[in-house]
């Protein structure tokens, strides 16, 4: 049964689009319209009812939340990284699945508070929560730095990294026509490292070039897709 994997250019769909590529699972990819808002529309909400992107649907299985999305397809592969420890590993998995908590629930909704401010409050009050939010970005990549998953990341790559990559990438990249959350990711060498083995992974290459990546340095030093902002980013 081919996997569909419904996806807009560097949204919340690249780090899964990673996984596939890296473990090798055969996917179709279903372009959503973000411009015209085409995740809120019925027939999507029906996938997802929050009306977000991704979605991954396996036969009648429908998934939604990045964070899932990748477990599953981990449990599918067997592995927690192309070429990481067993799934059936109990101490690394239980490992991998805190990280797998920590940047869905954590990072990644901080960064969401910070792309979408105007939901959370209006006015002034957008720089000051933005400033908050970019500090608080800068203590979660001081704490993935000291702790480096507690030695499961990295060596081989996981699907930690994998997500924790993406976020990264788009620490530095938006929110578009504003000030970036990090200027630049120096201060943690080992997230640079960690940053530069996953994007030079073929898997991760053909990722990138799928969705218009540039993909030389497409992590550590990244720049925006080469197609028109409002078809990345939308609504
Ligand atoms: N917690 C969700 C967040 C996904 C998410 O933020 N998706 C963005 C694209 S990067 C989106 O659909 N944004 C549209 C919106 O918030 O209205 C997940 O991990 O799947």
């Amino acid at each position: 049964m081919t996997l569909k994997l419904h996806w807009s250019p560097d949204s919340a769909n690249l780090p899964v689009r990673i996984a596939l590529e890296m473990f090798g699972l055969p996917f179709e990819a279903i372009r959503v319209n973000r411009a015209a808002g085409e995740h809120r529309s019925e027939a999507y909400r029906e996938k997802n009812p929050q009306g977000l992107i991704p979605v991954l649907e396996d036969g009648d299985l429908v998934l939604f939340e990045t964070g899932a999305i990748l477990w599953h397809l981990a449990e599918k592969a067997g592995r927690l990284g192309p070429k990481g420890p067993n799934f059936s590993d109990h101490e690394a998995r239980t490992a991998a699945l805190k990280w797998m908590f920590y940047i869905s629930n954590t990072v990644h909704a901080d960064l969401r508070i910070a792309f979408y401010t105007d939901r959370y409050i209006g006015g002034d009050g957008i720089h000051a929560l933005r400033e908050g939010i970019a500090r608080r970005i800068s203590e979660h990549f001081d704490l993935v730095e000291a702790y480096v998953y507690n030695r499961v990341i990295g060596h081989p790559i996981i699907l930690p990294d994998i997500y924790f990559s993406a976020l990264v990438r788009w620490a530095q990249l938006y929110p578009a026509g504003g000030q970036p959350l990090l200027a630049n990711i120096d201060r943690w060498p080992t997230i640079q490292a960690m940053g530069a083995r996953v994007e030079t992974h073929p898997g991760a290459v053909r990722a990138f070039l799928a969705e218009k990546i540039p993909p030389e340095q497409a992590i550590t030093v990244p720049r925006p897709p080469e197609i028109p902002p409002s078809e990345v980013l939308g609504t």
